[in-house]
């Protein structure tokens, strides 16, 4: 392997908050698209994904399901390892920002800019969205609320920790001008520097004293390190910065091309960089923002109700016909659409018509006219449709070489179609079932060579993409591995003389939509919060009771908690813990009839054992108990609810 023939991707370390939807899938697939074909290339390659752990939101998620952050960070990260093993996904690393190692270089990075006086402590005014883990200044409001989300933020004054961003404007500015090339796309650039930048940059805050789930500062332990400065680092972090074994460091920082969504492409175009700077690093190659995965013109996301789970397409169909679709769909840098129709159609025109029907054919002909062995002479002169066939195949590999090195993954896959449309044209006009009638076997032969040979080029370079119909198709025609190699590719004529031919099963099944192909199997149900589908067995064994809450106190050093006394027709009271603060007055839950789960395991909280659980609805902001409709003891307390 040549010395400089290093290739080091990443995704984004995403949020474990809810279950990966089709939209999220699809930078990892870019990344493992791109991995495969630098791999492919014989580059030395190391691809990286992960999570993103910490934070408040995480805490508050790990509470309403009554465990520990950390087990609650556990139980997603085996899920989304599971789902990437279903996608086969071919990451060298998951990063976990729980991880020993990258919490103590994070710490260390934190202390290296402190003690260089990069940062600072002073006070934070300002305006915070929790979904969002985001602050904002007062003009960067949207109507007043977050410009991202759309929700209420928060006015909050905290002492703080500062990154000086303001700093590194200038250094930033240059650098953008003197590297075109590291921001892509161009736009997105353009746009994130009229609206960042001319308003000129402001310190960043990096820490917080309200989030106990995070990283702590380790001169300060009031303090967690604050959202960006913990993920981002991650990209150095897994590869041992910081550490004595700095190996992987050496070999492959700077990163070639961190892969992002465009809601977060400032972050790392501006909050990044000046990090390494300050940190005397070398900067990423590329940054490349990837536009949205929407459907009814809305980004794919649980929040908007319009959640996809990639399992449901790939049981009905494949895990190639789901990567080609998220490959194929999404235009560089744009915005691209799911719907259930389209996938379909997608599915039927590209892969059952173009490539599955070529295979069959070729290979059905081959079997029925020669025995499903190849023939190869080399006597007889080229016919014009020839020369076309072998020209477009020659291109192939040059012009998908020029667009996976450009980040165009579907324009790459276009031009592969070019060569199976070709091809599939090339029987109709050579029509190889005259020639057999015609009993013209130097011609038959030479068009089942072309054919067979077309087909082996254009699955070479799908092995970027798909990870089974490619062996499907080599196995079917017959070739060994030197004939798969990448460079194998760019030569016409590299099939051997002999090589056997046999026909296999169909590579893409045609769809017929109807309501029953994405039905959901019991067991394999899309997964809500995490949460998998349960029986009504399973349902029944939660007990639900009516409950009148008698007594109301708030527990001192807990900013959230009610200590309840809830009646629930027992001859004690029940006592119960419930994080209620933020959300009513003790006076407006006094008397009120409730919901409460009460054969839930006792629990301590603050050094309070709580014995049970109220229902309640929403999630951040607003929180609202389930309630009787009629408040006036019409159901005794212990009634239970069914
Ligand atoms: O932002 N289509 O994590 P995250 C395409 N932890 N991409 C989508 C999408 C859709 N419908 N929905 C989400 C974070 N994504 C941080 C990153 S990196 C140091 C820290 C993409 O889980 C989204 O654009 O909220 C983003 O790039 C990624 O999923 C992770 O989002």
């Amino acid at each position: 392997m040549e010395e400089n023939k290093k290739y080091y991707i990443t995704t984004p370390i995403y949020y474990p908050s809810g279950d990966f939807h089709v939209g999220t899938c699809y930078c990892t697939l870019m990344a493992d698209t791109l991995a495969r074909y630098k791999r492919l290339r014989g580059y030395d390659v190391f691809f990286m994904t992960g999570t993103d752990e910490h934070g408040q939101k995480i805490e508050e998620k790990a509470k309403a399901k009554g465990i520990t952050p950390k087990e609650y960070v556990d139980e997603f990260v085996a899920r989304a390892k599971d789902l990437w093993k279903v996608l086969d996904i071919s990451y060298d690393k998951y990063i976990r920002t729980t991880d020993e190692e990258h919490v103590a270089a994070v710490q260390k990075i934190f202390k290296k800019l402190y003690d260089q006086g990069d940062i600072y402590k002073g006070e934070y005014k300002g305006l915070y969205c929790t979904p969002c883990e985001s602050f904002w200044t007062e003009t960067q409001l949207v109507d007043g609320k977050c410009p991202d989300c759309g929700r209420e933020v928060k006015e909050v004054k905290e002492e703080s920790y500062f990154f000086k961003l303001s700093k590194y404007q200038d250094r930033l500015l240059k650098y953008y001008e003197e590297h075109p090339e590291f921001l892509e796309p161009e736009k997105r650039k353009n746009e994130m520097i009229k609206n960042f930048f001319d308003k000129g940059l402001e310190d960043l805050c990096v820490t917080r004293t309200t989030i106990d789930w995070g990283i702590t500062v380790p001169f300060d332990p009031k303090h967690t390190v604050y959202v960006w400065l913990d993920a981002l680092t991650n990209y150095i972090n897994g590869l041992g910065y910081t550490t004595s074994n700095d190996a992987m460091m050496k070999k492959f920082w700077p990163a070639d091309v961190h892969l992002v969504g465009k809601e977060i492409f400032r972050f790392h175009a501006i909050i990044w960089p000046a990090i390494l700077m300050a940190l005397d690093l070398p900067l990423p190659k590329k940054i490349f923002g990837h536009g949205w995965l929407l459907v009814n013109g809305k980004k794919i996301s649980k929040s908007f109700g319009n959640y996809k789970d990639p399992r449901v397409y790939i049981n009905a169909t494949s895990v190639d016909a789901l990567r080609y679709y998220l490959m194929k769909e999404v235009t560089f840098g744009e915005d691209g659409n799911f719907s259930e129709e389209l996938f379909v159609e997608r599915i039927n025109s590209d892969l059952s018509n173009d490539l599955g029907n070529l295979v069959s054919r070729v290979t059905t002909m081959v079997e029925k006219y020669n025995g499903g062995v190849i023939v190869k002479k080399e006597e007889l002169p080229l016919e014009d449709i020839d020369k076309d066939l072998i020209d477009t195949a020659k291109a192939m590999i040059p012009n998908v070489e020029e667009y996976m090195d450009n980040l165009k993954t579907n324009e790459a896959m276009a031009e592969i179609w070019k060569l199976i449309s070709k091809a599939n044209k090339y029987i109709d006009l050579s029509a190889p079932w005259v020639l057999a009638k015609e009993g013209n076997t130097d011609r038959l032969n030479q068009v089942l060579y072309n054919l067979v040979e077309c087909i082996r080029i254009a699955a070479v370079p799908l092995q970027m993409c798909f990870v089974d119909t490619p062996k499907k198709i080599f196995a079917q025609i017959g070739v060994g591995d030197k004939e798969t190699t990448w460079d194998s590719a760019k030569e016409f004529g590299t099939l051997k003389d002999g090589t056997k031919v046999s026909r296999g099963e169909i590579l893409f099944p045609r769809l017929e939509m109807s309501d029953e192909l994405f039905k959901v199997e019991d067991e394999e149900a899309p997964k809500v919060e995490g949460k998998p589908q349960i029986t009504i067995d399973e349902l029944d064994k939660v007990e639900l009771k009516v409950g009148q809450i008698k007594s109301v106190e708030k527990i001192p050093k807990a900013k959230k908690l009610y200590k309840l006394e809830v009646d629930v027709g027992e001859k004690e009271l029940r006592t119960i813990v419930s994080g209620m603060v933020p959300y009513y007055k003790e006076e407006e839950l006094l008397g009120k009839q409730i919901v409460v789960v009460t054969n839930l395991k006792p629990a301590k909280l603050c050094g309070i054992e709580s014995n049970g659980m109220l229902l309640a609805a929403g999630d951040e902001d607003v929180v609202k108990l389930l309630v009787l409709d009629n408040n006036e003891g019409v159901l005794e307390n212990g009634t239970n609810i069914h």
